[in-house]
């Protein structure tokens, strides 16, 4: 079946069936309606997890109309779609996103008051779909939010993963990963659609043949297929009754291929065999950053990508669409080197199954592509060694080689027959394993290629893509970074929220430079009392989830620091630990009366990749540190350390509104962008951080005095790499990090025992890979103009407030304006 057939009798069986009433008593129909028939229990048989679903199903009911009415409208008008390529989407949790997008909050929460029940009960039982590792998915979900708010016709693809990103627990301070099995209760938000399945080829060998025009061509003759299966999910715009789609993929067996081994009588063989298939789609890769060549995930990009162009051809374009005009109709925005196959994949389609000349299908390829780098860490370009590349896809390396070919060719003529140049810029790489350059070959493909944010891009011009941008100045552009203000402000902070509404009216939600609006507040004495009352109250609602969900106790009144992020060495996590050793030996000491220092909260939250050795030291380390710093009486009320496990986006919504202060504590040139970064600002709270990523371009905003800026530029971290860094002669010659170092290995901050601590310090003194030891000075003195600037109530609060009206720029929204004007050259209709 390839698309809707019917023939319509009725005139009204053409338009959508009209949702439920939007008022309290439709709500409560409706919500009984879904919970009678299609939970199939009586209210007062059902449990908290029934009464979930159900007004999960409720909600999704009224967004139906738009869903079906937006598709028309673009279906009419022949929209250009923004095809947006991610492997990872972060969503979080969709029943709080759908309440506020469809302006049902009030409505449901009387509903359920009606019903007996507490929507804020039933809201926290949805465990959030983490299809996403980290940055990179939670940046795609926060685009696709953007997009359906300003109404730009955007289908999201990616992977329906059975399990995401694993759940952390710890056991004696070390990480245990759970499998995160989000779907074992029930997905109230996804519409699987197998009827539009579509096959996926693997393996086999291509051949030459004359085709009937007499012409030269090949074939790829696979040996394996699976089955990919798209579901649905809605993406409603804020309040505009605009819903677009995500379309994740899910792999099945091919029942053919079953069969046929069924029919040679090996049954066993033939349930392996769909085993096997369906292991495509089980489980994210939980690397974020440094990925490990997995043949598994090779095969989970292909997949996805070969199913969504496939997909987009067959059921999203009219029936006979001329391919040549398909730039008209469609932008691929590769979102890292993840999706990047999907480049010799459309040259396959057009050439082998469209008769395309070469030159013509790349012609249309290279319209088609634009891609996104998010890194500038050596190990995070991906590589494929072509011997796996060629057993899986061997059409597509083939494809691969020639484009690489004609490039050279270019290359050489270019430059003089600059054959250095001509290996660096190659496809392929020759040591230590021939491989495919996924970064080169998205390059040499797109249209545009950005960064994601200012000194991401000018480093990924001047370094990563040196030779790229001498060729092709203008191909290469920056978009910065941003967050959904939907999610990470109203929903996550709705003191704030109103406050601001009630100061500067309506509308700053979809238009958030109006934020500026606020900075005259900041020297509102009254304004100011009652942005401390919204942030204490953040607090307690912290304290609150922090005692339910970890049994963890927060000091109350304290300066709360906060460092959550994934566990990478370049993020610092070990920094912002030797710090808090550094606090605790001052504490201890005699030098200082411990009533005058600021008392402070300290807390972190990190997944480490599961088989990340340094990462996950490091989260040992710091529970052990945690738990001594916990037990100590001397200290009790001056310092704590809270690292609550399984840091996931529903945590950060209700932990980023509480913190005073941010940690963006990188190593120079190190991280692209970040986004907790601006996630933090929105809220409130300060940033103590290095010149680095989407750092640089808050400061600016916001101005140096609502910032603490330390450490090294990137610009000097390159000269200190130069002429050779070593560790051991910043530890001799600062007194204050030897002295912390000490204790640490010393075993007194690990409750006596030192080999918890003895990793993460011999790599610190050994090699320190991200100069941690260089910039703990700089640090510390940042830390103590904080404790300063903290003690003035009034200045803390002033830039605070200063931090939210200045920081508007970092909506996705005018991230998803910049991709429109300076990549995709589509307008947005709001
Ligand atoms: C990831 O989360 C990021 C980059 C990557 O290359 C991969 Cl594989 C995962 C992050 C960056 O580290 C972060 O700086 C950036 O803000 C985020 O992507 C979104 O661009």
């Amino acid at each position: 079946v390839t698309g809707p057939q019917f023939e319509p009798t009725h005139e009204r069986a053409l338009t959508p069936a009209v949702g439920p009433a939007r008022d309290v008593d439709g709500f409560v129909r409706q919500f009984l309606r879904e919970l009678n028939y299609t939970q199939g229990v009586p209210l007062s048989r059902s449990t908290l997890n029934d009464q979930y679903l159900a007004l999960a199903r409720t909600v999704r009911h009224y967004l139906m109309q738009g869903w079906i009415r937006t598709g028309k409208r673009r279906r009419d008008a022949g929209d250009k779609v923004i095809g947006y390529l991610s492997a990872e989407y972060l969503l979080g949790r969709q029943l709080d996103n759908a309440l506020l997008a469809a302006g049902l909050e009030d409505i449901a929460r009387e509903a359920m008051k009606e019903c007996g029940l507490d929507v804020d009960l039933l809201r926290s039982q949805e465990i959030e779909p983490g299809l996403g590792n980290g940055g990179l998915g939670r940046l795609a979900a926060c685009f696709v939010d953007s997009l359906a708010t300003m109404d730009v016709s955007c289908i999201g693809y990616g992977i329906r993963y059975e399990y995401g990103i694993f759940k952390q627990t710890f056991e004696d301070g070390r990480q245990v990963e759970v499998p995160d099995s989000w779907l074992a209760l029930g997905s109230p938000w996804e519409f699987p659609q197998p009827d539009r399945a579509v096959q996926i080829d693997f393996g086999g060998h291509t051949e030459r043949y004359t085709g009937d025009d007499g012409r030269e061509r090949t074939r790829w003759v696979p040996a394996w297929d699976v089955q990919a299966v798209p579901y649905h999910l809605l993406v409603p715009g804020y309040r505009n009754g605009v819903v677009n789609t995500l379309r994740l993929w899910s792999a099945k067996a091919t029942n053919a291929f079953d069969l046929q081994l069924f029919n040679q009588g090996d049954y066993a063989e033939a349930v392996r065999a769909q085993t096997f298939a369906e292991n495509i789609t089980k489980v994210l890769y939980p690397e974020d950053s440094t990925p490990q060549g997995r043949e598994l995930r090779l095969q989970q990009q292909y997949f996805f990508v070969a199913a969504s162009i496939k997909d987009f051809i067959r059921h999203t374009l009219p029936a006979d669409f001329d391919l040549h005009r398909l730039p008209e109709r469609i932008a691929f925005q590769l979102n890292d080197t993840h999706p990047v196959i999907a480049i010799p994949e459309l040259m396959r389609i057009l050439v082998d199954e469209h008769d395309f000349e070469w030159d013509e299908a790349w012609d249309v390829t290279k319209q088609c592509f634009d891609y996104t780098c998010h890194t500038l860490l050596p190990e995070a370009l991906e590589v494929w060694p072509v011997d796996l590349l060629g057993r899986l896809l061997p059409r597509h390396l083939e494809i691969v080689y020639r484009l690489n070919e004609d490039f050279l060719a270019r290359v050489r003529e270019q430059f003089d027959g600059d054959e250095v140049r001509a290996r660096r810029m190659s496809m392929v790489q020759e040591n230590p394993v021939r491989a495919i350059r996924m970064a080169h070959l998205a390059t040499v493909a797109a249209t545009k290629v950005n960064g994601v944010a200012e000194l991401h891009s000018q480093l990924l011009r001047d370094k990563v893509l040196p030779d790229f941008s001498e060729m092709w100045p203008d191909k290469f552009t920056n978009v910065t970074n941003g967050v959904t203000p939907r999610r990470f402000v109203r929903i996550a902070n709705p003191g704030m929220s109103e406050l601001v509404t009630e100061a500067i009216g309506e509308g700053w939600l979809t238009d958030l430079e109006r934020l500026r609006e606020l900075e005259p507040f900041a020297d509102d004495a009254a304004f100011r009392e009652r942005f401390r009352a919204v942030k204490a109250g953040n607090k307690e609602r912290l304290r609150q989830l922090l005692h339910h969900r970890d049994g963890i106790d927060l000091p109350e009144g304290h300066l709360l620091d906060v460092m959550v992020k994934r566990l990478h060495e370049y993020k610092r996590q070990s920094l912002k630990l030797l710090h808090v050793v550094s606090l605790y030996q001052r504490l201890l000491s005699d030098e200082v009366d411990p009533e005058s220092t600021t008392p402070r909260t300290v807390v972190f939250g990190a997944k480490a990749a599961p088989g990340y050795f340094m990462a996950k030291e490091t989260i040992a380390l710091i529970n052990a540190v945690a738990a001594t710093i916990d037990a100590d009486e001397r200290v009790a009320g001056r310092l704590a350390i809270a690292f609550p496990a399984n840091y996931n986006v529903t945590l950060a919504e209700t932990l980023i509104p509480a913190a005073d202060l941010s940690e963006q504590i990188s190593l120079a040139g190190k991280e692209a962008s970040g986004t907790g970064n601006m996630k933090f600002a929105l809220n409130g709270a300060l940033t103590i951080g290095t010149d680095d990523g989407a750092n640089v371009e808050i400061r600016q905003l916001v101005g140096d005095d609502n910032f603490f800026l330390f450490g090294m530029t990137e610009p000097r971290v390159a000269e200190l790499q130069a002429k050779g860094y070593v560790p051991g002669d910043v530890y001799a010659s600062s007194p204050r990090l030897k002295s912390a170092i000490d204790f640490l290995a010393s075993g007194e901050a690990t409750g006596g025992d030192p080999s918890r601590a003895a990793a993460v310090v011999d790599d610190l003194l050994s090699s320190d890979r991200f100069m941690a030891l260089a910039d703990f000075d700089a640090y510390v003195e940042a830390q103590e103009k904080v404790e300063a600037t903290y003690a003035d109530t009034e200045a803390w609060t002033r830039s605070a407030i200063l931090n939210v009206a200045r920081s508007g720029f970092f909506s996705s929204d005018r991230s998803m304006r910049d991709y429109l004007d300076r990549i995709w050259n589509v307008s947005a209709r709001s």
